[in-house]
């Protein structure tokens, strides 16, 4: 747990007289509103998410239904979340789990949300050129490669088309498809 007054007084630094520093110090913890106010320059303050955004373990999370590219996307997340901020990347089955209920949750109009993997030259990596540890690619995928040089997980419920549900993920071109528009999840450090 960060020191909460050492923070406050980075992002505050109200110089302490004598004579009502404490009652300062009082009122601005006990203000909500300077907090909040606080948090739209800075989304992590003992670990809170900034408002619109979803906490999960030490992370923040995002979901949008705009009908965007991939790289538009991207740079959608990274305007959103500010540094560091970028399409979801995900390194375990539980958090894949939480993105899919939030998918389903939040972006229950699109069958299929941009995650944050990438091709690029010879295998796929995260926004931050991590190479992926854990993967729940769709069977058959990922099947384009360079073809299909961007990520989609699956969010749709469908018995006709498991492989297209459930949290899967599959490879697909990065513009924006006639058919199946794709929602975005991004995902920030909180
Ligand atoms: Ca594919």
């Amino acid at each position: 747990m960060p020191n909460y007054r050492m923070e406050f007084r980075h992002f505050f630094p109200f110089s302490r007289s004598s004579s009502n520093g404490f009652d300062q110090e009082k009122r601005i913890e006990s203000d909500n509103s300077v907090l909040k106010t606080n948090m739209d320059f800075e989304y992590t303050l003992g670990g809170y998410c900034r408002y619109g955004w979803e906490k999960f373990d030490s992370f923040c999370y995002l979901t949008s239904s705009r009908s965007m590219t991939w790289h538009q996307a991207q740079q959608y997340c990274r305007r959103m979340g500010g540094v560091g901020a970028a399409l979801v990347k995900i390194t375990s089955e539980r958090e894949n789990e939480f993105v899919l209920a939030l998918a389903r949750k939040k972006v229950s109009s699109r069958r299929s949300v941009w995650i944050g993997l990438m091709w690029n030259s010879a295998a796929f990596y995260w926004s931050d050129y991590s190479v992926p540890a854990y993967k729940l690619w769709a069977p058959g995928e990922p099947n384009g490669k360079a073809r299909e040089p961007c990520s989609n997980m699956w969010t749709g419920q469908t018995s006709m088309l498991p492989t297209r549900a459930s949290g899967y993920w599959n490879d697909r071109p990065c513009g924006v498809l006639a058919h199946g528009h794709c929602g975005l999840v991004c995902k920030a450090l909180s």
